[in-house]
């Protein structure tokens, strides 16, 4: 079994490489680029830019040394059947989820805008999940792709760190598996919410999981394909 120990935060992390699946949180043009849903919300989506180089190194390691590698995409139908009436509703977007958009359909799949940035897009073979709501598990085989490839640990990665990344995280510690989050390789539209959101899964002895720098976990991973070779 392929063991890794990492300096992590509340303690040290031991994970079995061959358990343990790297899940990308929708790195979407809708969230990074100009155009898209996060922009609609209000927000500066260039706020979300500096993780795609942590992310991308951590991705290339994970794919050398066989990690299980997973993206989710947020998004609805078409028709918008899947679309809670409460949530396209919500706030006061100058576009809403449907509305068209310089990428297309607000949020909607098969659109230019839902779909992932370049840097980061899945190799074939890499599970898609696409998922209509914050966690990865709600609405989706996300749980079931887990459980028939024997994953009990997950690094969660992705944006944004206090919506998307933490329901998907809490989802997953009341399911049984252990989450790793490296903080650099995710990202928010608020600098404190992205600190407090990392400090809130590691506070009180781990209460949703384990947070790192991608560094020692890149270098981990590497390790284990020195030892391989
Ligand atoms: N708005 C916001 O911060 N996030 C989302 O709506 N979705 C995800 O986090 N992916």
């Amino acid at each position: 079994m392929p063991r890794l120990t990492l300096e992590a935060q509340p303690g040290e992390f031991v994970f079995d490489s061959e358990r343990t699946a790297l899940v990308l949180i929708d790195m979407q043009r809708d969230f990074l680029e100009p155009g898209g849903f996060g922009e609609s919300l209000g927000n500066d989506v260039g706020k979300l830019t500096k993780v795609v180089p942590p992310l991308k190194r951590l991705l290339e390691t994970a794919r050398a040394v066989g990690l299980t590698v997973i993206h989710t995409r947020e998004g609805h139908r078409p028709d918008l059947s899947d679309a809670p009436p409460a949530k396209i509703e919500r706030g006061m977007p100058a576009q809403r989820i449907g509305d068209p958009g310089p990428m297309g359909r607000i949020l909607v799949r098969g659109e230019t805008g839902q779909d992932f940035i370049e840097a980061l897009y899945p190799l074939p073979g890499e599970p898609v999940i696409d998922k209509p709501g914050k966690g990865a598990f709600y609405a989706t085989d996300f749980g079931a792709i887990l459980k028939h490839r024997g994953i009990d640990t997950l690094i969660v990665t992705g944006v944004t760190t206090e919506v998307c990344v933490h329901t998907t995280v809490r989802e997953a510690n009341d399911r049984g598996y252990r989450c790793l989050v490296p903080g650099d390789c995710c990202g928010s539209y608020f600098d404190e919410f992205h600190e407090v959101g990392l400090r809130m899964i590691a506070a009180q002895g781990g209460i949703f999981g384990w947070v790192c720098r991608s560094a020692p976990l890149v270098a981990a991973l590497d390790a284990l394909r020195v030892q391989a070779a």
